[in-house]
Formats: structure tokens, sequence, C-alpha cells
């Protein structure tokens, strides 16, 4: 698969210290890779977008858009789907939770799946984090055994998919909210039989800045998904 494109799809909110290292490491991974790299920011107050504005004239890889307001992670992943060129898209967080050293295991998955989604929760993967990490893997055994969900790591956001078959899912009805979206793209890429692979991944604790999530806010909407996704769709 190295000749087709692969869009690296990256949200970012305040993210001036992680991005510059970011895409030097994905640069570093993706040398053999036919790709492109598109940040999609939230018109961030810490100088992100002047920082994206240099690495932007600098590697022509690298594509920055902004949002349209109003404000929000799913919709500007969505936007960032929508400007992709590739035929392979992946997703992942700017604050290096998501190692970009295992990029490459993911890409190489994809060959023999539809979607390939990086799990914490498979031999080899974890956290640093071990709050989270505990919380996180009894909130998936709940998806899994109550609602009926198919992954280890349903909220991964750490993702491989062939455009081609997602642009056969509902994509402005998956991309609402904040984290939601990663439940409702693996459930209904389940339900509609693509094949999903998971590999390992370990979630370091963010590099630099802070978190934008609420994790309480984020369990309250996630079980809200998660129940309508089951009962009413
Ligand atoms: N465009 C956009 N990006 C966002 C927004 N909120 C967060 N992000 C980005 O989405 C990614 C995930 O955000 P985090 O704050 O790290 O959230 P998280 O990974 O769920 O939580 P932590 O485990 O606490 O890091 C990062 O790349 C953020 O910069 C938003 O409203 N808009
Ligand atoms: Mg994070």
């Amino acid at each position: 698969m190295t000749d087709k494109l692969i869009s690296i799809v990256i949200p970012t909110y305040n993210e001036k210290e992680n991005i510059s290292s970011l895409v030097s490491v994905l640069s570093k991974k993706l040398f053999k890779y036919n790709y492109e790299i598109i940040v999609i920011d939230d018109h961030s107050q810490d100088g992100t977008i002047e920082v994206l504005r240099k690495i932007e004239k600098n590697n022509k890889k690298v594509k920055l858009f902004l949002n349209h307001p109003p404000k929000g992670l799913a919709k500007s992943i969505l936007l960032g789907w929508k400007k992709a060129k590739g035929e392979l898209i992946v997703g992942m967080d700017a604050d290096f939770n998501h190692d970009p050293n295992i990029i490459n295991n993911l890409i190489q998955e994809i060959n023999d799946s539809d979607v390939v989604v990086a799990s914490r929760f498979i031999k080899g993967g974890g956290m640093q984090n071990k709050f989270r990490y505990f919380s996180t893997y009894l909130f998936n055994m709940i998806l899994r055994i109550i609602f009926a969900f198919p992954l280890t790591d349903n909220a991964s956001g750490y993702y491989v998919i062939k455009k081609k078959l997602a642009n056969k899912l509902p994509l402005e009805e998956i991309f609402q909210g904040y984290g939601e979206y990663h439940l409702r793209l693996v459930y209904l890429a389940n339900k509609n039989n693509f094949k999903i692979v998971e590999v390992p991944v370990y979630y370091q604790r963010r590099k630099y800045g802070q978190s934008k999530s609420n994790l309480v806010k984020m369990l309250v909407s996630y079980l809200k998904t998660a129940w309508e996704l089951r009962y009413k769709s």
C-alpha cells in the first residue's frame, strides 16, 4: 500500500508545544509513504496557528485548516476527512497520547482489513496514567457486555480507515460532540460488516499543554451515545 496517499488528520486546540515535534516524528516514520498531514485547528489562542503557518511554509505535506465556529472536536475531524485527499485516513491526537512511533504498525494492518484501531487493552498495549487505564478498561467492558460494542478499545481515537468505505457511513451523524464520534464510528463500521483489527498502543501522558477533556461530562455523553447506538440505531 506504499504508493497510496495517506492522510493523517490531526485536530488541534492550543497545542503550540506539541505540534512541531509531532510533525517531525511523523515525517521520520512516514518517509517511505506518500502522505499528507491535515491539521484542523479550532482558533487556538496560544500561537498554535502561527507555529503551523510556519511549518506549512517549509513542509508542503502539511496543510492547515481552521474549523468554522462553533468550536468542536468531532466536527473539526470531519472537516479534516473532507479535506483529505488520501485513500487512507489516519486519525490521531496532537498531544502524544497517541504514540506516533507505532503509526507504521497501524498502516501495515490496513492491508488486510477495513479499519485498524490502536488499543490500550490488548497484549503490548497500556497507559502511563493508571487511573485512566483502569477506568477506561472498565468502561470498555461495559460497552462490550451491555452495549455489544466490537472492540477492546472503543474510545481509542487512533485509527486508520479506508476512505471509500468510510464514505458509506452516515458521517454527519457520527461526527458530533467530543470523543463520542469514535464510539459511533466503530459501532457502525462493525454493524456494516467492516473488518476491524486492533493493534497495541501504549498511551504516554500528554507531552505539553493541558487536557481539554472533562471526564465526568465524557462518561455521561459516552453512555448516552452507547445507549442510542444499541437501542435506537
Ligand atoms: N479542533 C479541535 N481540536 C481539539 C478540541 N479539543 C481538543 N482538541 C484536540 O484533540 C486532541 C485530544 O484532546 P485532549 O485534550 O488531549 O483530550 P484527550 O486526549 O481526550 O484527553 P487527555 O487524556 O486528558 O489528553 C488534541 O489534539 C487536542 O488538541 C476542539 O474543540 N477542537
Ligand atoms: Mg490527549
